[in-house]
């Protein structure tokens, strides 16, 4: 029985069904595009309290959608039709997955009775999502509506966050129920949802940690957008400044600590974990970007403490000691250890000293480069501009988001990041394209922050159309384009490069020079501008920054400044 009164309830459909779940289910955003099944759903949605951000490509939303789940901490939502809308949206769960985001894909499905006959956008979207998702689910009856949409919310933060499926096929979208009957299966639904998992580690485990630290020689605590994601910035705080030990994030931890701190190592990476004997690794895995945890960059005798909410990636990395748990958890366990006997290195330490030298002579010579105005721009002088543009507007700081080769490289390393969850770049997959669908949602997860993209043209073309929703929502993002003419920049071919019938034909990595990006956000009515000397950076720059409104401005950068490949010279 679960229709109290069901001649006189009204009828709502599947649609209705979903909105109302969704939104009782805490949804509070949705991005995507719409179209048959699922404009209705998103109507609904929207008169529910939803705010429904609508983009042109269920690409850029689907980015949108996973960095909102990264912000947030609540799983984002992307909404697209049945078939291609679907695909489209596998970027974004995908990328979802590699950067460990919880996210949620909705698709509308074609009509079960005519799957396998070729049906309007069909496509078995359960089977299509399955390498991309940690779970899936079709709800098979508008009566599983409520049910499924709790299962994916939940999974996709339950252990190491990542994207979920829901399937809506057509005919379950236009079923209908009476609407108390659909109430009372979305309090059902509610009542058996997964609360607040538990942190599981021993205390002896914590002991151990905590004994190896102490009696390191050379420790270093390396922080990631998983300690980020958990929140743990004051439990960070508390760990470094007790204990002096110097600290190095990921690109995207940059900011839990500020860039400025003292103990900092960024400007010394190479010799903090090259010479480090027990690493501290706090919701950063040990792929790519950390060079495996493995020799030759690391120490062969490093020992590495591992804190995860993912239990394959302890398993995989076997360090010496495996925190299973949430970062800002775990992080308080050892804070309390250590305060019953406290330990601190200090300044005069030999390692700590090793590192702050290395870290000041690169900092100087960094500081060196930039101080030069060079005109046509190269990447370090409009760098440094915009990085003091940026301090010039204190706190609370921007959301940087930022992508490209040389443009992102360069940036990292020069742009400051002093407040946590503050830079969204490429990520583990290095993934161009998102940029724009990372502003749309940084601007509306962080309404109190402006936001500023650093992109490479590149980078910038994958969703330029989405400038057009920047206007739309008047959104205050000021997406500054670096324009090399190129993927890393001018013909960079070796003359034997050069040949063939299509020889005249511009190089791979080429676009039209001096392209007119600025102009592009100025049909739909937004400000562009087109840059090129110092001066006008800055005029552009503390205009776009006070206005707050969606903005453009086209950096011409000369073509043959930086490297092909950015840094990443060797994977190339
Ligand atoms: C989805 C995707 N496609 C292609 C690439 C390969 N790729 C790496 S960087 C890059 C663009 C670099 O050019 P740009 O954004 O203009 O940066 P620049 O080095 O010129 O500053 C491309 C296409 C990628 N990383 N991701
Ligand atoms: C110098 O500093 C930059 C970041 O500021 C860093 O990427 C680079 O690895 C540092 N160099 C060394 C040798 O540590
Ligand atoms: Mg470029």
């Amino acid at each position: 029985m679960a229709d109290p009164s069901p001649q006189k309830s009204p009828l709502v459909d599947g649609n209705i069904v979903a909105a109302k779940a969704l939104s009782r289910f805490g949804v509070d955003r949705m991005f995507g595009v719409v179209g048959i099944p699922v404009t209705s759903l998103a109507n609904r949605a929207v008169a529910l309290g939803v705010r429904f951000l609508a983009f042109h490509n269920e690409q850029s939303a689907g980015y949108a959608a996973s960095a909102y789940g990264y912000l947030t901490g609540r799983p984002g939502v992307l909404l697209t039709v049945s078939g291609p809308g679907c695909v489209h949206g596998l970027a974004g769960l995908s990328n979802a997955m590699a950067n460990a985001w919880p996210m949620v894909l909705i698709s509308g499905s074609c009509d079960q009775k005519d799957f396998g006959r070729g049906d309007f956008q069909e496509l078995d979207q359960v089977e299509a999502v399955r390498p991309f998702s940690k779970f899936s689910v079709k709800a098979k009856d508008i009566r599983e509506i409520p049910g499924c949409a709790a299962q994916v919310l939940d999974h996709a933060v339950a252990g190491k966050p990542g994207g979920c499926y829901l399937d809506l096929p057509t005919d379950v979208l236009h079923q209908t129920v009476s609407e108390a009957e659909c109430d009372h299966l979305i309090d059902e639904a509610e009542k058996v949802r997964v609360k607040e998992e538990v942190t599981n580690v021993r205390g002896s485990q914590i002991e151990e940690a905590v004994g190896l630290l102490r009696h390191a020689e050379r420790p270093l605590i390396v922080f990631g957008k998983g300690a980020a994601y958990a929140r743990a910035e004051n439990e960070l705080k508390q760990l470094v400044e007790k204990t002096g030990i110097p600290f190095l994030p990921t690109p995207m931890g940059k900011g839990l600590l500020p860039d400025t701190h003292p103990l900092a190592a960024t400007a010394a990476r190479s010799l903090a974990i090259g010479k480090c004997d027990v690493a501290l690794v706090v919701g950063a895995r040990l792929n790519w970007l950390l060079h495996f945890g493995e020799p030759p960059k690391w120490s062969p005798d490093v020992k590495f403490i591992l804190v995860d909410k993912s239990e394959e990636e302890i398993d995989m990395r076997r360090p010496a000691v495996g925190l299973l748990g949430d970062a800002k958890k775990v992080l308080e366990l050892i804070n309390r250890e250590i305060k019953d006997d406290p330990f601190c290195l200090g300044t005069s330490n030999p390692w700590v000293e090793a590192i702050s030298k290395k870290a000041k002579d690169n900092v100087s010579r960094l500081e060196g480069q930039l101080a030069k105005d060079v005109v046509p721009f190269n990447f370090m002088t409009p760098m440094r501009i915009i990085r003091d543009a940026i301090a010039g507007l204190g706190s609370p700081a921007p959301v940087l988001v930022s992508e490209g080769a040389n443009t992102m490289d360069i940036g990292r390393a020069v742009l400051v990041q002093t407040e946590p969850r503050t830079r969204l770049d490429a990520g583990t997959w290095g993934t161009m394209g998102v940029g724009l669908g990372y502003c749309i949602a940084a601007a509306v997860a962080c309404p109190d922050r402006l936001v500023v993209a650093v992109e490479g043209d590149s980078g910038f073309g994958f969703s330029a159309m989405e400038v057009e929703t920047l206007v739309r929502y008047q959104l205050p993002v000021v997406v500054i384009v670096f324009n090399n003419g190129g993927v890393y920049g001018g013909d960079r071919r070796t003359p034997e490069e050069i040949s063939g019938p299509y020889k005249d034909d511009p190089a791979p990595t080429s676009f039209v020079p001096n392209a007119g990006y600025h102009t592009l956000i100025e049909a739909f009515g937004g400000t562009g501008y087109l840059v090129q000397t110092p001066d006008e950076l800055k005029h552009a720059l503390s205009e776009s920054f006070f206005a707050r409104k969606p903005t453009v401005i086209n950096l011409i950068i000369d073509p043959f400044a930086g490297s092909e490949s950015g840094r990443l010279q060797h994977k190339n």
